[in-house]
């Protein structure tokens, strides 16, 4: 079909002065929105403004352009439907057959360093992606352009086949809209999840002018053959380790130190009663229950042979009975925001036992540093929480409210366990943890075995992995293992395997859109 009406509506103006003249020489009439009409206009091409064409002027800053539905009814519209083409000529609105739109730079806004929430907000394209994926649509009747590099490609279709594009190359054209238009919302939504909750952007400085001071020497690093020091940021909020109180036990090492850090902010993420056990800085044991004492023999149950020696972190109060319980375990540290009298009597028994206690506060939007030969990694913490609204359930089998709150449970977990992570879950257990393999696939053949190994049974369980599977195999072998429901980011180019492979199994898939390498 011959084009006879095109909208341009272009942020990127490179290379459009030459195919407005081109697409005029064709005969076609040029609507276009402010600031492109006023271009075309300077290099004497005819064009008809969008306000003028749809009698309504641009509002709100430009906010509001071409959203009106002179614009959209006529690019909606199907020529193959009497009634459309009757709706049409009834309202007096002429069809659109081409539509050339690049949106609002975005992506480029938000690279610049001193990019500001403000200006990344004004920067979200509305109207543009709505009228791609209006004539994305409708593509069998309209022709939608959004990449500069194809008015080369559209100008040879066009003079190939008299002043029209064939429906191969519409379909084709299309399928780059939608593909454009997702990418930039999912541009968008990395964007905003990644700005933290007082819509502040972190602003990194020039040069860093760090404000630490010493809490202790230490008596070796990592290993003895190391030195180090304990050092506080001089702004640590009060819940934050570095401001811990011993109340007993031995002087804490290096390592102690790294891997209650780990416990503490993990039990931390937990409303409900909890108990994670950390060995060797990951969680081999996480619970959630009515209360601390449940939740530690849950936590315990995972893995015992890896708890032996464990850190062990609570979010409650420490009671005498759970005292009593834990000792029972050899465990080196011991952390929680209060311990009753009879518990410290207790603990007392073993006063090797690090027993060190924290005020309950999250310490969200500390700065994480991580040297390198000759430099600093400096990134904002991995402080995101999902909550189930942000889930986009993949799979045809629809999950219970009970999978969708252990699939919530696991992914909080995995957050705190090394890539690659695989987390078996059910009833708010940890029943095997996969952590800090090179392949996904081994992390959950290791976290199967590790439940094995513990005797408990992963039928009907669900889990939890830290970034996407790359293959299918990854996922056949948690669901071989009893798995019903998994949690996992998505966004691998084999998304549709992997899905496909749920469905084969009829197990529940959910999306979160957020990844949590921990390395
Ligand atoms: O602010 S918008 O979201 N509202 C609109 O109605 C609208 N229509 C087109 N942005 C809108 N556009 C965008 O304006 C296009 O996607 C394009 O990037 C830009 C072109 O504006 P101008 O022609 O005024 O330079």
């Amino acid at each position: 079909m011959t084009i006879k009406q095109a909208l341009i509506s272009v942020s990127d103006k490179e290379g459009i002065v030459e195919l407005a003249k081109r697409l005029h020489q064709f005969g076609i009439k040029i609507i276009s929105s402010g600031g492109t009409a006023k271009l075309l206009q300077e290099a004497d091409i005819a064009v008809t403004e969008v306000s003028e064409y749809t009698q309504f002027s641009e509002m709100l800053d430009g906010r509001v352009k071409t959203l009106h539905p002179r614009i959209h009814a006529g690019i909606l519209a199907r020529t193959d439907l009497p009634a459309h083409q009757q709706a049409l000529q009834q309202a007096g609105i002429p069809p659109i057959e081409l539509v050339i739109v690049n949106l609002y730079p975005f992506i480029e806004t938000i690279a610049q360093a001193d990019c500001t929430l403000e200006q990344a907000i004004e920067n979200i394209d509305i109207g543009g992606p709505t009228l791609i994926r209006a004539a994305a649509k409708n593509y069998r009747h309209v022709t939608v352009i959004t990449d500069p590099d194809d008015y080369t490609v559209l100008l040879a279709e066009m003079e190939a086949n008299k002043g029209s594009v064939s429906p191969e190359k519409r379909f084709q054209f299309a399928q780059k809209a939608f593909t454009h238009t997702a990418r930039y919302d999912s541009a968008i939504s990395n964007y905003l999840t990644a700005t933290d909750s007082n819509s502040q952007r972190q602003h990194f400085p020039d040069a860093l002018n760090l404000n630490f001071d010493i809490v202790q020497t230490l008596r070796y690093g990592e290993n003895p053959h190391q030195q180090a020091v304990f050092y506080r940021d001089a702004d640590s909020p009060p819940g934050s380790l570095a401001n811990y109180s011993q109340l007993q036990g031995k002087e804490l090492s290096y390592n102690n130190i790294a891997d209650t850090d780990a416990a503490w902010e993990c039990v931390k993420t937990f409303d409900a009663p909890a108990c994670v056990i950390v060995k060797h800085a990951n969680p081999c044991g996480v619970a959630i229950a009515d209360n601390p004492l449940t939740a530690y023999q849950l936590a315990f149950a995972t893995d015992p042979t890896s708890a032996f020696g464990g850190i062990i972190a609570f979010n409650r109060a420490v009671d005498a009975q759970l005292a009593e319980a834990i000792l029972k375990q050899f465990v080196e540290v011991i952390i929680a925001p209060e311990f009753s009298q009879e518990a410290r009597q207790t603990l007392a028994q073993k006063n090797n036992i690090r027993v060190l206690l924290v005020p309950l506060q999250t310490c969200s939007n500390q700065l994480e540093l991580k040297r390198v030969s000759g430099g600093l990694l400096v990134q904002t913490s991995d402080s995101l929480n999902l909550s189930q609204h942000q889930l986009t359930i993949v799979s045809r089998a629809q999950p219970t409210p009970q999978q969708v709150e252990d699939c919530l449970f696991a992914w909080r977990v995995a957050k705190f366990v090394k890539s690659n992570a695989i987390v078996f879950c059910a009833q708010g257990q940890t029943l095997g943890i996969g952590a800090g393999q090179m392949s996904r696939i081994d992390s959950a053949r290791i976290a199967s075995i590790k439940a094995e190994h513990a005797g408990l049974s992963l039928m009907g369980s669900v889990v939890a992995s830290d970034a996407f599977f790359p293959f299918r195999d990854g996922l056949d072998v948690v669901v071989e293992a009893g798995a019903r429901a998994v949690i996992q980011p998505g966004g691998s180019v084999r998304d549709e395997e992997v899905i496909k492979a749920a469905d084969e199994h009829g197990i529940v898939m959910m999306f979160t859109g957020i990844r949590h390498f921990r390395h």
